[in-house]
């Protein structure tokens, strides 16, 4: 054997082959479950040697079942590739080209791109093409990343807890880092290369100053090490206060010339040990932690003091745009966009300004940010939450991809046809920097992200941030049938299944623009009566606003007038009842209890009528999920089997929580035949869940 043919060999073996392989349907392989024979025996040709081109080969003859043509794997700059002139322009260093084409009177498959990570991005579109039921022998796909920064959130905490995480503990062992590299590492890696996000911000927003002292950069940059040939950069979370913390000065002052040269050394020193780290995220002024304004300076000033730190390295600051105050009395839907308008333009040219998809925070649903239409001259990311804080957490089957995508679609109103992807991919602008973040739904569980089906809001996430024009329909189609095969029964059953999801929950947790209803300080289930929070915006009762006469916060000119920060079009049409989209009715304007619904049905009766809906729904999908049985493996098939029975159990709950309180504020009976609340009002207020999972600490 030849010194290359072992090495082949050698890397030929699956990585996933760690635990269990034989049983390997625990979920750990989320979507890329490689056939078992196919070890090996794909005649793969590699033109031109990297680590990443050499992992892109091995991913080939993991994860493909024989294809019926060789593959070659190239660099558009190859003198073979360029004599073909393919179309390489506009795809950037990670777009790719996958074609079926003759090289020396032979039929191939080539994957070329203008980088080896083109190569590896091509490698995994064209696993994900034959894993779908693409054909094998005339290929021709072509893309290239409308999102730049395409970026996993870890709200992981040092102590290896996760915020909001409900997964498991953190996947980083940060205890036996940089030392132990754990073979998970490398799979966490290859999950987001399949999927093209390249960057993870490794630590929680509410950061500790301790990610940044030398043990830990060094963790980082073990990390670092391990996701690089897969074409993913690393980034930390930093606490605004660090160099009070930890460099001895009396201030964080942003303008103070200690404290940039505070943040410039400690730049110099991480990117001495991480030369590709992409730079810093930064929650700032916000629920308790340190910034520039408690100086006096502003958001710009503290982002613009970083991005000079990290600039001459290449790299860039992610600044949080998710900002209230408790001593702001001004509705908390506004004050991010008070805050930052007026600093549109003031940013240095490596900052993003990172907004989250609505303007409180990761319901059920919202209304687009309001600043996406507003920050023309600056680029802004968008943030998601992946991980089910207020859907459910891990037990609750509730696809996000409409979600993702119904505020990606959304017109911003700005300028016509101008929807919130432009904006975020930077086309609306001409931003050359754009960006997309998710809060990760990743723990330490076997599975990842706690059951099967969250794994499709991690996939759906990074198919969005590549492309955020895909549809959510053909992304879980897709998804569906890399995690449980091609069968059509299945597929059809579990696409219909997610669909309708994330809908689901919004009826049962409460419909029509409601938000925020949740018990306190877990988020765990139904909190509609809490009201003796020490902050008004920490009550349910301040987003609801419900009494004997109606309910709803009033955001038009006669209430916070929210409405006014939306441009044009939008500002029009959320700004009366009447054209406002019912589905978002009472997040701007409070009406009355009987108020007429285009479907005929007082606004209660369709209140109580989205509950039942939502209630429902779980019900159907239970039976949808018994009548594939036969076709999943049974462990997948009976943990979500388990979680659909609780989501059941928890969604009448929720129903019931919630009726039997609306009923003790306006004093309604329910419509003829519905089902009454299983048991009375205080017997929901007395229930508690102190250890639910997830917490800030
Ligand atoms: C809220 C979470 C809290 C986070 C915060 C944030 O409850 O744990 O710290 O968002 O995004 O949704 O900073």
């Amino acid at each position: 054997m030849t010194s290359a043919r072992i090495w082949r060999t050698v890397i030929a073996i699956p990585l996933f082959l760690s635990a269990n392989s034989a049983a390997a349907e625990d979920g750990y392989a989320l979507w890329l479950r490689h056939p078992a024979t196919s070890v090996g025996q794909i005649n793969v040709k590699r033109l031109g040697d990297s680590e990443t081109m050499r992992i892109a080969e091995a991913e080939l003859r993991r994860d493909l079942a024989a294809p019926t043509q060789p593959i070659v794997l190239a660099l558009a700059t190859m003198p073979a590739v360029k004599a073909m002139r393919l179309p390489f322009e506009g795809l950037g260093d990670e777009g790719y080209l996958v074609r079926t084409v003759a090289i020396d009177g032979q039929r191939v498959t080539l994957v070329a791109g203008n980088s080896d990570r083109g190569v590896l991005y091509g490698t995994f579109a064209l696993i994900r093409h034959l894993a779908t039921g693409g054909s094998g022998d005339a290929i021709d796909l072509r893309s290239a990343p409308k999102v730049r920064l395409r970026v996993l959130n870890h709200w992981d905490n040092l102590d290896e807890s996760v915020e909001r995480g409900y997964a498991g503990q953190s996947i980083w062992d940060w205890w036996t880092l940089p030392d132990f590299r754990d073979p998970r590492y490398t799979d966490y890696a290859r999950a987001n290369a399949s999927i093209g996000i390249n960057g993870t911000v490794l630590n929680n927003v509410n950061a500790k100053a301790e990610s940044l002292t030398a043990p830990y950069i060094a963790k980082a940059a073990a990390l670092a090490d391990i996701f690089r040939p897969w074409g993913i950069r690393v980034y930390l979370s930093v606490k605004f206060s660090a160099p009070i913390e930890l460099g001895g000065l009396k201030t964080a002052d942003p303008r103070d010339p200690a404290v940039a040269a505070w943040w410039k050394a400690k730049a110099d020193e991480i990117y001495r040990t991480i030369p590709d780290f992409g730079g810093f995220l930064v929650k700032a002024n916000s629920e308790g932690q340190p910034g520039p304004r408690d100086y006096g300076a502003s958001h710009a000033d503290g982002a613009n003091m970083l991005a000079a730190a990290v600039r001459d390295h290449g790299g860039i600051v992610m600044w949080r745009a998710f900002v209230y105050a408790e001593t702001d009395p001004e509705d908390r839907a506004k004050q991010a966009y008070t805050e930052f308008k007026p600093l549109d333009g003031k940013f240095a040219d490596n900052v993003l300004v990172q907004v989250k998809n609505g303007a409180i925070d990761f319901q059920p649903r919202e209304p687009f940010h309001p600043l996406f239409g507003a920050m023309p001259r600056t680029p802004l990311m968008i943030e998601f939450q992946i991980t089910k804080e207020y859907l459910g957490f891990a037990t609750h089957l509730a696809y996000l991809g409409p979600l993702f995508t119904e505020t990606l679609d959304a017109k911003t109103g700005r300028k016509p046809g101008e929807t919130v992807a432009d904006v975020v991919d930077g086309q609306a602008e001409h931003h050359s920097l754009s960006g997309m973040a998710g809060v990760a739904n990743i723990g330490r569980d076997r599975d990842w992200s706690g059951s099967t089906f969250n794994q499709a809001n991690w996939y759906a996430f990074g198919r969005l941030a590549w492309d955020p024009d895909l549809s959510a329909e053909a992304i879980a189609r897709a998804w569906a049938k890399q995690t449980f095969g091609n069968d059509p029964q299945v597929v059809d059953t579990v696409t219909t299944m997610m669909m309708g999801s994330r809908e689901a929950v919004v009826d049962y947790t409460g419909a029509l623009g409601l938000a925020h209803l949740v018990a306190t300080s877990h988020h765990y289930g139904p909190g509609p009566w809490v009201a003796d929070l020490a902050r008004p915006e920490w009550n349910p009762v301040y987003y609801h606003r419900a009494d004997a006469t109606g309910i709803g916060f009033d955001r038009t000119a006669t209430g916070s007038n929210a409405v006014s920060q939306y441009a044009g079009p939008a500002a029009k049409a959320f700004a009366k009842a009447d054209t406002t989209p019912e589905s978002l009715l009472l997040w701007f304007h409070h009406v009355p209890w009987n108020r007429r619904m285009a479907n005929g049905r007082t606004l209660w009766g369709d209140l109580v009528a989205h509950y039942d809906q939502g209630v429902a729904y779980v019900a159907g999908m239970q039976r949808q999920w018994d009548g594939l049985k036969s076709k999943i493996d049974e462990e997948r098939w009976q943990k979500t089997a388990t979680y659909l029975a609780i989501q059941n159990r928890e969604a009448r709950c929720w129903r019931d929580a919630s009726l039997a309180y609306w009923m003790a504020v306006n004093h309604l009976p329910l419509p003829a035949g519905v089902r009454p609340p299983e048991h009375d009002l205080p017997w929901y207020k007395a229930q508690q869940f102190p250890l639910a999972p997830g917490q800030a600490h």
